[in-house]
């Protein structure tokens, strides 16, 4: 303890009892995520020196490569994560296949998806981006690396999952299925400290968050519910505000502390939407769900959707409980 501040790591040790399955292995690949989180966010903190220290590709001051930030998040977690016995198979955005882990001894139980840095986009414009990461237990027969099989399993076999926010301070949110706690990034000691203790999002809110540019290629039911948050109704306090960063991490996260509804719908371009099932939808699906939301793909619970691929697309509704629950009735009726 530092005064009365609770660490990530006490925190995580404290909470140990409430995994099914007793062991140090989880705890100790959540502190894993959180020191490669440290290390990326020490990277993702420099980025405007860009034009000072070098551009990704060319070389630096001190002689090194300067890498594209999302790449270097990819390799400190795939690192992190390699090197501690815990886990078998991994998952990236960044990698078209799975990445196998070999170890020597142990019998590594656990399965890690992920997403580096997401919204990168927005490192450009300094606005916040994010890590996301899904961990399950190894299904597959055997000592060896984890298999494919081990990637696709659906959202409810989730053991743990959580995200790190990059934005105006740094803040870990996740859960292992009692809740959802989230910690702060005190750069001065260097820890992430519990700020955001037993978070539950409003069932109700005035939020929503979609790209309405892309409105045309909406189907007709989102199109409709759009509508409806911008009818003016002083009962339900509607019109609604309109809030999309653009990053997914930074727009779940507000609507998570304020309430609201998320939406990446299907579109003409894109039938299955963009965001991506197992390492973004899945994620946020459980944490959304931990602090007393939903998520749908429209029609069906985000967690219940069995994958049949590493990297694929699942439109995404997410967000207050109520306000999920009316988006799909649009969807249902037009
Ligand atoms: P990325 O994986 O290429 O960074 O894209 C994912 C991002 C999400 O963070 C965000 O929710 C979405 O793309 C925004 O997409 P759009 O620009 O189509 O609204
Ligand atoms: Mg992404």
């Amino acid at each position: 303890m530092h005064g009365n501040v609770k660490t990530l790591n006490q925190f995580i040790i404290e909470r140990q009892a409430d995994f099914q399955y007793a062991s140090g292995e989880l705890s100790r690949l959540l502190s894993d995520i959180g020191t490669a989180s440290k290390i990326i966010n020490r990277e993702v903190n420099k980025a405007g020196l860009v034009n000072i220290l070098g551009d990704a590709g060319t070389t630096n001051v001190q002689g090194e490569e300067v890498k594209k930030l999302d790449v270097y998040a990819n390799e400190q977690l795939i690192a992190a994560l390699s090197s501690g016995g815990e886990v078998c198979v991994m998952g990236s955005e960044e990698n078209d296949d799975i990445i196998e882990v070999k170890f020597t001894e142990g019998n590594a139980s656990y399965v890690v998806l992920f997403d580096p840095l997401d919204g990168s986009s927005n490192i450009d414009v300094n606005a916040s981006i994010g890590t996301i990461f899904s961990i399950y237990r190894r299904i597959s027969e055997g000592k060896g690396a984890g298999k494919l099989e081990d990637c696709l399993q659906k959202g409810t076999q989730q053991v743990a999952a959580g995200y790190v926010i990059y934005g105006s301070s740094t803040i870990l949110v996740y859960t292992t299925g009692n809740g959802v706690n989230g910690f702060t990034l005190d750069p001065s000691i260097g820890e992430f400290c519990l700020s955001h203790p037993d978070i539950k999002t409003p069932k109700d809110a005035k939020i929503y968050s979609i790209n309405e540019g892309n409105e045309a290629h909406f189907p007709e039911g989102v199109k409709k519910y759009i509508e409806y948050c911008k009818v003016e109704d002083k009962a339900s306090g509607r019109p609604y505000s309109s809030r999309y960063i653009g990053s997914f991490v930074a727009d779940f996260h507000r609507n998570l502390l304020k309430g609201g509804i998320f939406i990446y719908p299907p579109t003409a371009k894109a039938p299955n939407g963009k965001l991506r099932l197992l390492y973004e939808a899945n994620p946020l699906a459980f944490v959304a769900e931990q602090a007393g939301g939903k998520a749908s793909n429209g029609k069906d619970r985000i967690t219940e959707i069995v994958p049949s691929a590493l990297h694929q697309r699942v439109p995404l509704f997410i967000g207050s409980e109520n306000m999920v629950k009316l988006a799909e009735e649009y969807l249902a009726n037009n």
